[in-house]
Formats: C-alpha cells, structure tokens, sequence
C-alpha cells in the first residue's frame, strides 16, 4: 500500500477521498486531532501546501491536502479561499451567501467549487499539486440532504439537480474534489512508494 496522511479537519471531505481512492492502492491516513494549521495563503494551492507540510510535520509521514471552495462571479470571486471562514457554520454560511445574492439574477448567479490538491515529502518538499474546478450556480433557496457545506445551494446544469441532491457516488463523478484527487491518484500510482 502506498501510505500518506490526508490533512484534513473535515469528515466530509475524508469520506468523498475515501470512497474515490477506494480500490486503489493508496491508503489515507487520518491527521492527529491536533492538526490545526492557520490557513494564511492567499490562493487555494498555497494553503494546500501549508495543510500538507503542517501534517507531514506532525505525523512524520508524506501528506496529501485539500484545500477548497466556492468562487461567486457576482461577488466578484468570493468567499474564495475565505469559504469555510465566511460565516460560523453551514447553515449560517448559506443564509449570508443567498442574502448577498438576494437581488442577483438567475443568469448572473454563476459559480464555480475549485479544489487543490497538494502533496508534500516527509519533509515538506512539493511532490505534486493540482486545481481543479466544478462550474454551476447559486440557486435562491436551499435544495438536498447529502453532502456538505454550499453543495444546497450549487446547481449543475448538467444533472438538473443541487450538489446535495447527489448521493457521494454520484458527486464523485463531477466534484471539483473528485477530479483533483483522480489526477493526485494517478501521479501517486506512477510515481509515488
Ligand atoms: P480542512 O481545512 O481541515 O481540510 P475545511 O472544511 O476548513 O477543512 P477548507 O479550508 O478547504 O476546508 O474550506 C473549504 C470550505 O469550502 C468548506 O468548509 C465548505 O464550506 C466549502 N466547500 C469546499 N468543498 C465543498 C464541497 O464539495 N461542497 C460544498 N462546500 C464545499
């Protein structure tokens, strides 16, 4: 098995990875309860790379992270890299996201989730890093039950239906995770361990 800590705080996050990386031969560790780095980058793929190297220190071990969020065109990119800060839960961080919304048309509520992946050597060292992008839309009322965070409020045209309307099998067939984390499985099943 090809072994490396996952640095994530997030369960949801861990199932979705999980359940991809199911079947491979790369196994995820869970970061120390500990883990809690400051997330001071300024881009997805720099805090990406803090998360990692702050698991590979912790847990003496290579480390893979995710850092990621929700780009609104109307808000000009926000809550970006400040996704999981924007307000104090996901409840909370909806109600403000279709309030700043309130007035915006259906046509102007374009929206993207971007995750990057980044993993580092034992050391810190960057092995590898990716972004990858889920486009859709911000709806105006909640809609669905699985997943977590915006996935209520983002709508894919191409399902017809909200994030959270997907089960976990179904979003990991068009998740911004999903994708960046099929490319670090790639990289890590040719070159890594
Ligand atoms: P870790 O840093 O410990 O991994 P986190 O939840 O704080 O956990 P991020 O800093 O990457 O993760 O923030 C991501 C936030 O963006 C997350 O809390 C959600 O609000 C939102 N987000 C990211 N991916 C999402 C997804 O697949 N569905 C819905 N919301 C998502």
């Amino acid at each position: 098995m090809k072994k490396l800590v996952f640095a994530t705080k997030n369960k949801n996050k861990l199932a979705e990875v999980k359940n991809l990386l199911s079947g491979t031969d790369i196994e995820l560790i869970n970061a120390e309860k500990n883990f809690d780095p400051e997330e001071t980058g300024e881009t997805f793929e720099q805090n990406a790379l803090i998360k990692a190297r702050a698991a590979a220190e912790l847990m003496n071990m290579p480390a893979i992270a995710d850092d990621s969020g929700l780009v609104v065109d109307a808000l000009n990119g926000r809550p970006g890299v400040h996704s999981s800060r924007y307000e104090a839960t996901d409840e909370k961080r909806i109600n403000k996201l279709l309030n700043e919304l309130k007035n915006i048309p259906e046509e102007k509520r374009t929206a993207r989730f971007l995750c990057s992946v980044a993993i580092v050597s034992e050391k810190g060292n960057e092995l590898f890093k990716t972004t990858r992008v889920c486009e859709g839309k911000i709806t105006f009322s909640p809609k669905g039950v699985h997943g977590f965070g915006y996935d209520p409020v983002f709508y894919l045209p191409g399902k017809n239906a909200t994030m959270a309307e997907l089960t976990m099998e179904e979003k990991n067939t068009v998740s911004h995770r999903s994708r960046a984390f099929k490319q670090a499985a790639e990289w890590l099943l040719e070159n890594y361990g």
